[in-house]
């Protein structure tokens, strides 16, 4: 199996390079500027046309969407330990999970950072208010998730939508409603940032600075 990834430091490929950290696997990444104001590059253009980050190519296939792109990772390597296996009692509260955040929190996210440039900026502030009062209802949820006696969302097993919602998390950061700001949360984000997967992926994508 071939893995390589295009990135940008932590943008939506985070968590996707983060698996691929502890999937213990080898791959390639490939920086791409998403800051830039210059016409994305033709050639990653053709590889995944929406010029988002991240795009995974798979043996030569190339796939965009970060949560789909974990999911392929996980089915390619069964036994990980950072999912319930298919058939096993979790497994559908995982399938839930992982979609909740994909159709509910990361959506909102999208909607709160990039307001002025995908709509129109005269509304980005109307938007930005509706983006966080759903941000807010996630936290709520995985506050909940959290106050049981589990150290994840997930209960005792660190996974998948671990990966997802620190990343998350981390794109809080400037907004009112910052996942840091709630004590429950807090404790979380403190308690999965000691992995060492985290670190590393701290250290290759050169982020620092969260949580403060
Ligand atoms: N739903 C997509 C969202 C990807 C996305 O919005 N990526 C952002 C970075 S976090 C990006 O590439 N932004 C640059 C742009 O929109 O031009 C995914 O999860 O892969």
């Amino acid at each position: 199996m071939s893995y390589k990834l295009f990135y940008a430091p932590g943008a939506a490929s985070m968590a996707v390079h983060w698996m691929l950290i502890e999937l213990d696997v080898p791959f390639e990444t490939v920086l791409v500027d998403i800051d830039s104001s210059a016409p994305r590059d033709p050639e990653y253009l053709r590889l995944n046309p929406t010029g988002r980050v991240p795009t995974l190519v798979i043996d030569g296939v190339a796939y965009g969407e970060s949560v789909a792109q974990i999911m392929m990772l996980a089915e390619r390597h069964p036994g990980s330990g950072l999912l319930p296996d298919a058939g096993s009692p979790g497994r559908d509260e995982w399938l839930q999970l992982t979609i909740y955040i994909a159709n509910t929190l990361m959506p909102a996210m999208r909607d709160w950072l990039y307001a002025a440039k995908d709509g129109d900026p005269d509304g980005a502030h109307a938007v930005k208010a509706l983006a966080e009062r759903r941000i807010r209802s996630v936290w709520d949820d995985f506050e909940k998730r959290l106050s049981g006696d589990g150290d994840y969302l997930l209960g005792d097993r660190f996974g998948t939508v671990d990966m997802l919602a620190v990343m998350l998390m981390r794109w809080s950061r400037h907004m009112e409603c910052a996942a840091t700001g709630r004590p429950v949360l807090r404790r979380y984000i403190d308690r999965v940032m000691t992995r060492p997967s985290y670190i590393e992926l701290n250290i290759r994508e050169g982020l620092s600075g969260w949580p403060l």
